[in-house]
């Protein structure tokens, strides 16, 4: 409850920010995107971990907040590195929590982040889990339709971890599947995960989904990935999330 009323400060006095993990194409290492990660630089506490304070944003209502300032400031840092590297493709993965999803001004806050900043709706892409998705299936369904309508990309984070069906995600209007980093931690080593992350490739190409490996740490998982035709990967194997004002530099290098 305490932790409660820190947030609330914390929004006000800018201890927010986003750190970024690029996301790389497998085939030639060219940055696509990055993706946002939200942190909270506590004077006292130091560094806290969103999966301890966003339960919390969640339950107190601060999530919408702090999404829309998240969605507003990644779209804003992505139309600057597109104008900073002349790589006017260069996307933006954004985290969504199942609560941010259901307000009902939520589109409209999407469009509002896009405005603002002049991205491209096609550079932007909204993260969900499965499970998230699925909550509230039948409200899910129309906001996410409503986005695609926009241009905007719904990836499913985390995928194969929750309880989806095949039946869900054939009907999911979804364009990305960021397949869990459990299956890719023992790829090399593991043929069962070998077999499940071939056919989740597989079968997101046979939908006209694009995939992306998520915790990719060695070498040797990001061979196998590009063996199986993958498309994208992040993970420590390229970097760790990045601060802002390093991107730059990773993605020029890379480019
Ligand atoms: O001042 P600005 O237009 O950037 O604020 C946009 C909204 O985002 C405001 O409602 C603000 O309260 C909210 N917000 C959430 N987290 C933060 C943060 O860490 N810093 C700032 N400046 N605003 C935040
Ligand atoms: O960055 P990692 O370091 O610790 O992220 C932990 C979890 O927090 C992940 O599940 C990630 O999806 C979630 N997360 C990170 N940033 C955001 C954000 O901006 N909004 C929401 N809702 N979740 C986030
Ligand atoms: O749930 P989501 O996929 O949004 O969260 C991404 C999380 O994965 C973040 O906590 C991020 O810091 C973490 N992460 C990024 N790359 C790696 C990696 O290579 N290995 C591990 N173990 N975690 C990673
Ligand atoms: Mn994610
Ligand atoms: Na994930």
């Amino acid at each position: 409850l305490e932790m409660g009323g820190h947030l609330r400060r914390a929004i006000e006095e800018n201890e927010l920010f986003l750190c970024y993990q690029p996301i790389v194409d497998v085939h030639t290492g060219a940055v696509k995107a990055t993706e946002a990660l939200i942190r909270w630089r506590h004077p006292k506490l130091g560094l806290v971990r969103p999966d301890e304070f966003i339960p919390l944003a969640e339950e107190t209502g601060l999530i919408h907040e702090i999404g829309r300032w998240v969605l507003k400031t990644a779209c804003r840092q992505t139309k600057q590195w597109q104008e900073m590297t002349g790589n006017n493709r260069l996307s933006i993965f954004v985290n969504v929590s199942p609560v941010q999803f259901q307000h009902e001004r939520f589109v409209d806050n999407v469009k509002q982040a896009l405005k603002q900043s002049r991205l491209s709706p096609s550079c932007l892409h909204l993260e969900l889990t499965e499970h998230s998705m699925l909550r509230y299936l039948s409200s899910t369904m129309r906001t996410m339709d409503e986005l695609r309508k926009l241009g905007v990309g719904i990836a499913v984070d985390d995928f194969g971890s929750g309880y989806s069906s095949f039946h869900y995600l054939k009907r999911l209007p979804a364009t990305i599947l960021k397949i869990d980093r459990a299956f890719i931690e023992q790829l090399h080593a593991n043929a069962s995960d070998e077999a499940i992350v071939k056919a989740m490739i597989t079968m997101g190409h046979g939908l006209g989904l694009e995939t992306i490996a998520e915790g990719v740490e060695t070498p040797e998982q990001l061979n196998r990935l590009r063996d199986l035709q993958c498309t994208y990967a992040q993970g420590y194997v390229f970097c760790p999330p990045l601060l802002a004002e390093e991107v730059m530099q990773y993605v020029t290098e890379k480019q």
